[in-house]
């Protein structure tokens, strides 16, 4: 294997070890606590479940579980007592939301919570002690688990605007997801290529947004985007999910203890939205509709010249035209709607902000009117504040909490083009969040999730070089995705440490100099900004997955790692590297020996 960067040769490549099976960690992600003493416990599912009424869903799950490893149905019943394979109790002194025990001993096996997710989470820990199928009964180690997550945000973000995934591969996941407790699904369901979700009233976000070429003239003369531009001979560059399917994936995650946050991808990333309202737009007016505008998004005598990351010329909102606010609260609302349906209600919601491009806006006469008649406004770089501040003002007056990518809470400054955060107290007060990827290694921002936290943002851990699981996982012309931001195999999410980075800055504990391109940020997390930190995303960017196959083999195992760093406690090992290359084989051989044959067997639970 080819060692890819300095922190690779500190890190990896320890030569692994085959451990015996009875050796493997029992449960994983590793809970906080966990006592054996090598007895084992013999389950008949005979038996069945008995379950606190308040656990019937739960129950019904288990249920399900059991029957699918011993080919049988499994009996559930209400009540505290009687014989029972395993009980679902109540308990009150368990606070933790996410919190549960799990009693596996000689008079029978029990998990305690105080909430649903609690129980849910013990089923979970209790079906990596069963074995994948048994005949008859199965014998388990006896174990004493008391657990509750490190990080109340663990999340994975899919990215079906791309190339589509279906509501079916969307399904499939999320039961990968909650095997391994990732209690957060982040679709990214716009972006220019396309609008992936029905909405109520403006059918042409997804029978025009919907299509990877918006028209015959584009797919001719629009530069394909790494990968991820006009193709017509690929079917998942169209589709979209319907009001339906997407309550139904809402429902599915419900059940699953797992909540589902849209992205509505502004102002940049926009080109599918804005290319379907211009159409809408351009027929009103067509039939002489005076509101054929009421939902465009860019201005049409806009001669601003830029071009985005991927190549994209006409692919940013309009921050001046109101249309632009009324386009967002009607698809917020909308989604918000669809929610209520599901019963998981939208209260927090990503508004996008990546890679808004320079020279935008600049030349808009829209824009120069806003700023010419506005006294706070100066600057076209002032419309970023002014943009993410209504943008929170719609979204804060439907009960949302506003969530953005990093450079939504930072902007470009004319001087000399970098990103600067905006210390912004409108912003801070509302409790906004933001999702930081900039960790890309030697770039100089390895700091970044630290300052927005210690500025006050609600920050989640959403770094490239460990958690983009579009990255290639090794340098090699036949690994499959990117590679901008390293190589993600699974020790890349696996061996980053949250909160750690700046701890050890200089050397090792044997006093060996660390690598200096890892450490090349300035700024080290105060106590304030730590509490601020929620959590821990991967994040599968689709440019280059095209079917489920290419979306399983860039995912797993490599989300079983993110999985562990989010519900782990803070790991012993941060401050040796003996210590570390002994939980790497662990962990190494518990994903390759025995979860990856769950994997594989997985389908519909
Ligand atoms: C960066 S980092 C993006 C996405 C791309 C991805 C590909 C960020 C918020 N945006 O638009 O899909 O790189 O790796």
């Amino acid at each position: 294997k080819v060692q890819t960067t300095p922190e690779d040769v500190y890190r990896r490549n320890e030569a692994l070890s085959l451990l015996p099976a009875g050796q493997l960690p029992r449960i994983l992600p590793t809970p906080a606590v966990i006592r054996e003493g090598g007895a084992t416990v013999v389950l008949d599912p005979k038996n069945g479940i008995v379950y606190e009424p308040v656990f019937r869903a739960e129950a019904d799950y288990l249920s399900l579980l059991m029957a699918k490893v011993f080919g049988k149905p499994v009996l559930t019943a209400q009540g505290t007592t009687g014989k029972a394979a395993v009980r679902l109790v109540k308990d009150a002194s368990i606070t933790g939301k996410e919190a549960y025990k799990l009693q596996v001993q000689e008079d029978g096996i029990t998990i305690f919570a105080s909430t649903n997710a609690g129980i849910f989470y013990g089923i979970q820990s209790l079906r990596q002690l069963l074995p994948l199928t048994a005949k008859g009964t199965a014998t388990l180690p006896a174990v004493q688990v008391e657990d509750a997550p490190r990080f109340a945000f663990r999340s994975f973000s899919l990215d079906v605007a791309r190339n589509f995934h279906s509501k079916a591969q969307v399904l499939r996941m999320l039961d990968v997801m909650s095997v391994y407790k990732v209690n957060t699904l982040h679709l990214h369901m716009s972006d220019d290529e396309g609008w992936r979700v029905e909405i109520a009233g403006l059918p042409e976000l997804t029978q025009i947004g919907g299509r990877r070429a918006h028209t015959l003239d584009e797919m001719e003369s629009l530069q394909p985007a790494y990968g991820s531009g006009p193709d017509a001979g690929n079917a998942a560059g169209t589709g979209w999910y319907t009001r339906a399917d997407y309550i139904e994936i809402l429902r599915y995650a419900k059940a699953r203890h797992i909540k589902v946050i849209p992205e509505v991808e502004m102002p940049g990333h926009g080109r599918a939205a804005i290319k379907a309202m211009e159409a809408r737009a351009a027929k009103l007016a067509k039939a002489g509709d005076p509101n054929a505008n009421a939902y465009r998004l860019s201005d049409p005598d806009d001669k601003s010249q830029y071009r985005s990351v991927q190549e994209w010329k006409d692919n940013v909102m309009n921050p001046a035209l109101p249309s632009t606010y009324k386009f967002i609260e009607k698809v917020t609302t909308e989604l918000a709607a669809m929610h209520a349906e599901a019963g998981a209600p939208l209260d927090i919601i990503h508004m996008g902000g990546d890679e808004t491009p320079g020279g935008v806006w600049e030349k808009s006469p829209a824009c120069q009117k806003l700023l010419a008649e506005s006294a706070e406004l100066n600057h076209v770089d002032d419309l970023w504040i002014y943009f993410y501040d209504k943008v929170a003002q719609i979204v804060n007056k439907q009960g949302m909490q506003l969530y953005g990518w990093e450079e939504a809470g930072m902007r470009r400054t004319q001087l000399d083009g970098n990103n600067v955060m905006i210390v912004n107290p409108v912003f801070g007060n509302r409790n906004f969040q933001l999702d930081v990827w900039n960790n890309v290694m030697g770039g100089g921002m390895e700091d970044l999730s630290y300052r927005l936290a210690n500025g006050g943002y609600k920050v989640v851990l959403s770094g490239v070089a460990n958690y983009y699981f579009d990255m290639a996982y090794q340098r090699d012309y036949d690994e499959p995705g990117f590679y901008w931001g390293g190589y993600v195999d699974l020790d890349k999410p696996f061996y980053f440490i949250p909160l750690d980075l700046y701890k050890n800055a200089k050397e090792d504990d044997a006093g060996n100099p660390l690598p200096a391109s890892i450490f090349v940020g300035k700024d080290r997390l105060t106590a304030y900004g730590a509490s601020n930190i929620v959590g821990i995303q991967s994040a599968l960017w689709s440019e280059t997955v095209k079917s489920p196959e290419r979306l399983e083999y860039m995912v797993l195992p490599k989300l079983l790692g993110m999985a562990e760093r989010a519900w782990a406690p803070d790991p012993a090992w941060t401050k040796d590297l003996a210590g570390y290359n002994e939980a790497w084989n662990k962990f190494a051989n518990v994903v390759g020996q025995r979860e990856i044959p769950r994997l594989a067997t997985l389908n519909g639970g």
